[in-house]
C-alpha cells in the first residue's frame, strides 16, 4: 500500500493574536508532517484561519475595522507566527476564500436537496465566544463551561440540519472503529454524548443580525453558521469534490484538535460528512489544554495567554518546539511556563545534546586530525539503529513525549560511553581504538539527529554540519550503522544551544 498521510490543525479564529495554545497544536501537526515525510509518506499538511462568525465580526467592530480588512490583517499574524516557528504547511486555507465558499455552498445544496435541512424556530442559551448554544445541563453554575461567562437566551428563525437522524449510525461507526477518536478518554466522552438525543443542528444565522458569513444558496437572508462553514475547510482545501489531492489524501486524514472543540469534530462533522456522502476521516486526535500561569486554560478570553513571540525570540524556534513536544503528554492538560522551558533547554539541549557535540568536535580535533575516522562496527551503540522502529508506533500513537525521551536517553548513553571509554587516555596507548570510539559517537549523533529532525529541523541540520555529516534524506538512514563517511569536519561551528544568562518569567500578556 502506498504510504499517504494527511494532517490538519483547527483553523484558528482571527479574533485575536496567536498564543502558545495555538502554537502547540500547530507544532504537533508540523512534527507529524515532518516525521511522515522523513519516513517516505506522501504527506499533506493543512492549517489556516476561520474568518466568519459572530465573534470575529464583533472583534472587527470593536477594532473599528471593516471585517475583511480585519481578517486579512489578523490572518497574516498567524502566518507570521507559523513562519517563525518553522511550520512547513503545504496549504493555508482561509474561509473567506472563493475556493472554500464554493464548496460550502455545494455541500449545503446537496444536503438541502437530500431533505436533511429544514426551517424552524430555535430558542436556547448561547455563548457568543463559543459561537454555540448550550443546554442548561452543560452550563457550569449557569455560566459557559469554557469561558465562565453568562450566556444569552436567544430565539430566532434558523435552518436546521437533521443531525439526530444520523446518531445511531455514528454510534455504531465509533463502536466499530475503536481508534477513530484518540486518546480513548475522549472517545468515551463522545459515546456518552451519543447515548442521548443530540437534536438537530441550527446551521444558519439571520443576515440581519450577523451579516458576515457565507449566504445559504437557497435563501440570501441567512448566512451559514460558522461551524458548518469552518469544518468543510478540511475538504475544500483539497479541492473537493473533483481534486486529485482530495482523492489522494482525504481517506488518510488525521485531524488534530483541542478538547474544547471535540463535539463539533466528533458529532457535527461526521454527521455532515455522512449526509453529504463524503467518507469519514481516519483519526480525530484530541489534545488537552495548556494551562496558563494561573492554572486555568490558556485562552485569549481569560487573558492568561503566554506570548509565543517572546519565547521564540529568547530561546529560538527549535527549543520551543522541543519543549512543547517533550513536556506535554498528548491529550493531557499540562501547565506551561518559561521556567519549565528553560529547565528543558539547559538540561536536555545545552548540557546533554549541545555539550556532546562540543566535546566530540574537540576530541576529533585532538585525536583524529579534525576528521571523522574510518568506519568501525558499532558495539553497544549500534542499538541506536533500532530506535526508528521503536519510535514509529509511538509517533503514530501520539506518544511524542515518550519518543523524544527515548532519543534523549540514547544521547545520554553516548555521553556515558565517552566517559567510560575515556578516549583521552586510550589515545596514549591505542590511538586506533580512541578513533574507533569517536567514530561510534559520531554515528550515534548522526542517528539521533535524524530522529530529532521533525522536532528540531534547523538545529539538527546545524548539528550535522558541525560534524561534517551530509544532509540526511530519510528515516531509513537512522536504521543503518556506518553511514558517516571519513572526512574533515568544519573548523568553526556555532555553539548549538548556548546557555541563557538572565532569568525572566513569562508574564500574562497584559502585564508584558
Ligand atoms: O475553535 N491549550 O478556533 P480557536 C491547548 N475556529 N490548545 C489550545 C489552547 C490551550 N490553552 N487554546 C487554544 C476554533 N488551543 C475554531 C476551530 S476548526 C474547523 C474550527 C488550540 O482559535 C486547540 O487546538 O478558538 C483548540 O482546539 C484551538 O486552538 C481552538 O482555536
Amino acid at each position: 500500500m502506498e504510504k499517504v498521510f494527511y494532517v490538519t490543525t483547527p483553523i484558528y479564529y482571527v479574533n485575536a493574536e496567536p498564543h502558545l495554545g495555538h502554537a502547540y497544536t500547530t507544532v504537533v501537526a508540523d512534527f507529524l508532517a515532518r516525521w511522515h515525510r522523513l519516513d517516505g509518506y506522501r504527506t499533506f499538511f493543512l492549517t489556516g484561519t476561520d474568518e466568519h462568525g459572530e465573534t470575529v465580526y464583533r472583534a472587527a467592530q470593536a477594532a473599528g475595522e471593516d471585517p475583511k480588512a480585519f481578517v486579512d490583517r489578523v490572518s497574516e499574524r498567524f502566518k507570521r507566527a507559523w513562519d517563525l516557528l518553522g511550520i512547513a504547511y503545504d496549504d493555508f486555507i482561509r474561509t473567506t476564500e472563493e475556493r472554500h465558499k464554493k464548496v460550502v455552498q455545494l455541500v449545503l445544496k446537496k444536503v438541502y436537496e437530500a431533505g436533511d435541512i429544514y426551517y424552524g424556530e430555535y430558542e436556547g442559551l448561547y455563548c457568543v465566544s463559543c459561537e454555540r448554544f448550550y443546554t442548561e445541563k452543560e452550563l457550569v453554575e449557569g455560566l459557559c463551561p469554557i469561558h465562565g461567562r453568562p450566556v444569552e437566551r436567544r430565539k430566532e428563525g434558523n435552518y436546521f440540519f437533521r443531525m439526530e437522524k444520523y446518531r445511531p449510525w455514528l454510534q455504531e461507526y465509533i463502536q466499530e472503529n475503536p481508534d477513530l477518536i484518540r486518546p480513548e478518554g475522549y472517545r468515551n466522552e463522545v459515546l456518552a454524548m451519543l447515548a442521548e438525543p443530540i437534536g438537530d443542528l441550527s446551521i444558519s444565522r439571520p443576515k440581519s443580525r450577523v451579516p458576515w458569513g457565507i449566504p445559504l444558496p437557497w435563501d440570501e437572508n441567512h448566512v451559514t453558521y460558522v461551524w458548518f462553514d469552518a469544518l468543510l475547510n478540511y475538504v475544500s482545501a483539497l479541492g473537493y469534490p473533483e481534486g486529485e489531492a482530495y482523492r489522494t489524501f482525504w481517506p488518510h486524514a488525521w485531524h488534530l484538535i483541542g478538547k474544547d472543540i471535540l463535539k463539533p469534530h466528533a458529532v457535527f462533522w461526521p454527521t455532515m460528512l455522512k449526509a453529504a456522502g463524503i467518507p469519514m476521516y481516519r483519526h480525530l486526535n484530541v489534545g488537552g489544554f495548556l494551562l496558563g500561569p494561573d492554572g486555568r486554560k490558556m485562552s485569549k478570553t481569560l487573558g492568561n495567554v503566554v506570548d509565543p513571540f517572546a519565547l521564540l525570540e529568547k530561546y529560538g524556534r527549535d527549543a520551543l518546539r522541543y519543549y512543547l513536544l517533550r513536556e506535554i503528554p498528548y491529550g493531557q492538560d499540562t501547565p506551561v511556563s518559561e521556567e519549565a522551558l528553560r529547565a528543558r533547554y539547559e538540561a536536555d539541549l545545552a548540557d546533554d545534546l549541545g555539550n556532546l557535540v562540543q566535546r566530540t568536535r574537540a576530541m576529533l580535533f585532538r585525536f583524529a586530525e579534525g576528521r571523522i575516522p574510518e568506519p568501525v562496527a558499532g558495539e553497544e551503540l549500534a542499538e541506536g539503529t533500532g530506535l526508528a522502529k521503536r519510535l514509529r508506533p509511538l509517533v503514530r500513537e501520539l506518544k511524542f513525549h515518550v519518543a523524544l525521551e527515548e532519543v534523549m536517553a540514547y544521547v545520554k548513553a553516548l555521553n556515558r560511553y565517552i566517559n567510560e571509554k575515556k578516549p583521552w587516555e586510550l589515545f596514549k596507548k591505542e590511538p586506533e581504538e580512541a578513533r574507533a570510539v569517536l567514530y561510534r559517537v559520531v554515528e550515534g549523533l548522526r542517528i539521533a539527529s535524524i530522529l530529532l529532525t521533525p522536532a528540531m529541523p534547523d538545529k539538527m541540520a546545524e548539528l550535522r554540519r558541525a560534524l561534517g555529516l551530509k544532509e540526511e534524506v530519510g528515516l531509513a538512514e537512522a536504521e543503518r550503522w556506518g553511514l558517516a563517511e571519513p572526512r574533515p569536519i568544519p573548523e568553526e561551528a556555532p555553539v548549538l544551544f548556548p546557555k541563557k544568562e538572565a532569568k525572566v518569567e513569562a508574564k500574562p500578556k497584559e502585564e508584558a
